[in-house]
């Protein structure tokens, strides 16, 4: 493994054994031949889809879903051979594409299926997930209608339909009314395909919070995202969690200079924060241009164990903090994750920035290197700005 470094104090630590223990957690909770899909989108949830997709497929994950083509590719190009589904709409003009490279499609309509044809070259047939779109609203075939006429489109040796699958828009809420309205749409979707005569070998509708909650409605696969990366599908399902779990993902910086500054002394843009006392102020390498966003002026991050305030306004490379008490350039900083029993965690910062867990961790820019830890060690340093 290529093993770099870099030359700022400020890191995302993954917990490669969290990844691990999770992975495995899941596939001991759901039914026995159950498939867990991995999803392994937007940079693995930030995390790094390479290293979580190998630590997932080991763990007993046996497919990989990325939201698009670019990703699948990346994933395959740096080795990874196990299938991967694409969540997205693909081009219809990528699809030889995705069949020299053994990607499989999303398919949801008949017009695509028609430009599909047209483009296609390879001999051997794309390898198809039907989307069926039962009140997420987003992509997927809706009526009974159109998917007549997408399955008069689908030529047996172009087209092979591997699967058929649904998602969730409110599998994380309490009320589970419109949870039980959609899977009972999927039920009436599947028994109509299968009365045309296809018979998918995997189907699938859980997202984390489905594979969590409703384990008699799983079918043959779920595809795990949040829960995997050991974070909650949402606040109110914070006490529904069946499985242990541990975050893999945190956040770190170091003390990069440290002042005395007196009563009426301001810090930063704006002169917006202006000291009380003499104060220390102590400033950090991380900024918005990182992903630590302006928002997130007076929320606290860790020194000493302790809770310190984040002072004045976030620039975007450095922000400041107010300690109290002088401590030596090079002390840590955590911003997301634990010092001893004090934790921030990516919920909190959610709840600050007034939104959800999932989108705190994909955040973070590329400009933050990556440090993998395996068994307390340092296994690997992903820094997108090394030569
Ligand atoms: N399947 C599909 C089609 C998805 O879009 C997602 C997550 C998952 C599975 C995994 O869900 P989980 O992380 O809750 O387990 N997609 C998104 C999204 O588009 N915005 O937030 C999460």
């Amino acid at each position: 493994m290529e093993q770099l470094t870099f030359y700022r104090d400020t890191w995302i630590e993954i917990d490669l054994d969290s990844i691990y223990n999770n992975v495995k957690n899941i596939c001991k909770h759901v039914p026995e031949n159950t498939e867990v899909i991995a999803v392994v989108k937007a940079n693995g949830y930030g995390h790094g889809a390479l290293q979580v997709a190998e630590e997932a497929l080991t763990a007993g994950a046996s497919s990989l879903a990325v939201a698009f083509m670019d990703e699948a590719l990346a994933l395959r190009h740096r080795g990874i051979t196990a299938p991967i589904l694409v969540l997205g709409i693909t081009r219809p003009q990528d699809v030889d594409l995705a069949v020299s490279h053994d990607i499989t499609l999303t398919a949801c309509s008949a017009e695509w299926l028609h430009a599909a044809k047209q483009h296609k070259k390879t001999k051997r047939p794309v390898c198809l997930h039907v989307k069926l779109d039962t009140g997420m609203g987003r992509i997927g075939i809706r009526e009974m209608g159109e998917l007549k006429e997408f399955i008069s489109c689908l030529d047996e040796g172009i087209f092979d339909v591997e699967g058929v699958y649904t998602h969730f828009a409110t599998a994380d809420e309490l009320d589970t009314s419109y949870f039980e309205e959609q899977y009972q749409t999927f039920r009436t979707m599947l028994a109509w395909i299968e009365a045309e005569g296809i018979q998918p070998r995997k189907v699938h509708c859980a997202n984390s919070a489905t594979l969590l909650r409703f384990k008699d409605k799983l079918f043959n696969a779920v595809r795990s995202g949040i829960i995997m990366y050991g974070l909650t599908p949402s606040v109110e399902m914070n006490s529904l969690i069946p499985i242990e779990k541990k975050p893999a993902f945190s956040l770190h910086s170091r003390i990069a200079h440290i002042k005395k500054i007196s009563k009426g002394d301001t810090v930063g843009y704006g002169a917006t924060y202006q000291a009380e006392a003499e104060e220390w102020i102590g400033t950090i390498p991380i900024g918005y241009a990182d992903g630590w966003l302006r928002k997130l002026q007076d929320f606290s991050v860790l020194v000493n164990g302790k809770r310190v305030p984040v002072v004045g306004r976030i620039c975007m490379d450095q922000c400041m903090i107010r300690l109290t008490e002088k401590v030596p350039v090079g002390t840590l900083v955590t911003l997301i994750g634990k010092q001893g029993d004090t934790e921030v965690s990516a919920e909190e910062v959610a709840s600050y920035l007034e939104t959800i867990n999932y989108e705190v961790v994909c955040l973070f820019s590329s400009r933050v290197p990556r440090v993998y830890i395996q068994k307390g060690a340092v296994v690997e340093i992903v820094n997108h700005l090394a030569p």
